[in-house]
């Protein structure tokens, strides 16, 4: 029997590659972009899609595959999948829930550590001889103790209070509803929450609904010692605003994984002694990237075998 067909969106490993190639036949392209080039004949019978990016995906890529069932994405965060157009075409959406919560929790944690302790800055004293030359590097800043915010207390933003318990720190936390949690702090309003905490931890899920939600107003009750930390997407945070709280001292400092427009990001963060700036690496270990890349493929397997999805999203 003839192998099904999968197109494969993305830049993917070769570990991936070798796992889709030994169980269908890929058409792989990077960029959705690349679909219209696609033979008619494929486009026509194709019913398994493997997404990886943060591009758009909308009703405009489906229509170019009329018999498109499964978009199985490869991130626990869809927003680049229009899903309201998926399911008015009868197409499931998947994504990669759970596999990556320790990795981008950990990742939140360190921003918090590296902006605080100077981690960068510290490595930098050493290399550049300055250690030896002038002595010790300017003081920093405690963490252990301090008050945490975590916005978003989903499956990510609990593991982040989880580790910050840890760190000794007072938890207080916003999501749309109260949650059960070992004696930590409900706001029922971000603002509430940043004039509360030192540290603001953003854990939003993506897409339109969280559209700049760490708006300007957020931002200014965090005040001038207040520190973001931002491990969720970009779009959750108003950035001009973000921008100018940096620069002018209105917040002390942040911990970026994510931006509007990477990797391009604005050039006026490069210029910023008081940020630590990652490429959008949460997921990024060898570990999860490869059990994010088996859950997409399960569930592409499960959609092909009439079997229910792991990780259906619609
Ligand atoms: C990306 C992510 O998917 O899971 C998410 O939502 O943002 C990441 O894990 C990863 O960068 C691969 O594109």
């Amino acid at each position: 029997m003839a192998r099904p067909d999968l197109i494969a969106i993305g830049a993917y490993k070769p570990w991936d590659i070798e796992a889709m190639e030994s169980d269908y036949t890929l058409h792989r392209i990077p960029e959705a972009s690349g679909l219209a080039g696609l033979a008619q004949e494929l486009r026509g019978r194709v019913r398994a899609l493997a997404y990886q990016g943060h591009k758009g995906f909308g009703g405009a890529e489906m229509d170019l595959l009329p018999e498109l069932g499964v978009v199985a994405n490869y991130g626990v965060g869809y927003d680049a999948i229009d899903v309201a157009a998926a399911s008015a075409r009868g197409i499931k959406v998947t994504n990669t829930p759970d596999v990556l919560n320790d990795d981008v929790a950990d990742l939140a944690v360190a921003l918090l550590l590296a902006q605080g302790r100077r981690i960068v800055q510290g490595s930098e004293w050493v290399r550049s001889g300055q250690w030896a030359a002038r002595g010790e590097m300017v003081l920093n800043r405690k963490i252990s103790g301090g008050r945490a915010g975590i916005l978003g207390l989903g499956r990510i933003g609990r593991e982040i209070a989880d580790r910050l318990a840890g760190f000794k720190m007072d938890i207080h936390y916003w999501a749309r509803s109260e949650k059960e949690t070992p004696g930590w702090t409900y706001h029922a309003d971000p603002v509430s929450l940043a004039g509360a905490v030192d540290y603001l931890i953003v854990a939003l899920v993506g897409g339109a609904a969280t559209r700049g939600f760490v708006s300007r107003e957020v931002i200014g009750a965090l005040g001038p010692g207040g520190v973001i930390v931002n491990i969720s997407r970009g779009s959750t945070v108003d950035e001009a605003a973000l921008l100018d709280a940096l620069e002018s001292g209105a917040i002390a400092g942040a911990g970026l994984d994510v931006f509007l427009n990477e990797p391009n990001i604005d050039p006026r963060f490069l210029k910023l002694d008081n940020v630590v700036l990652q490429p959008h690496q949460g997921s990024g270990t060898v570990d999860t990237r490869k059990a994010m890349g088996q859950l997409q493929r399960d569930n592409i397997a499960a959609f092909l075998a009439g079997r229910a999805l792991l990780t259906p999203v619609n």
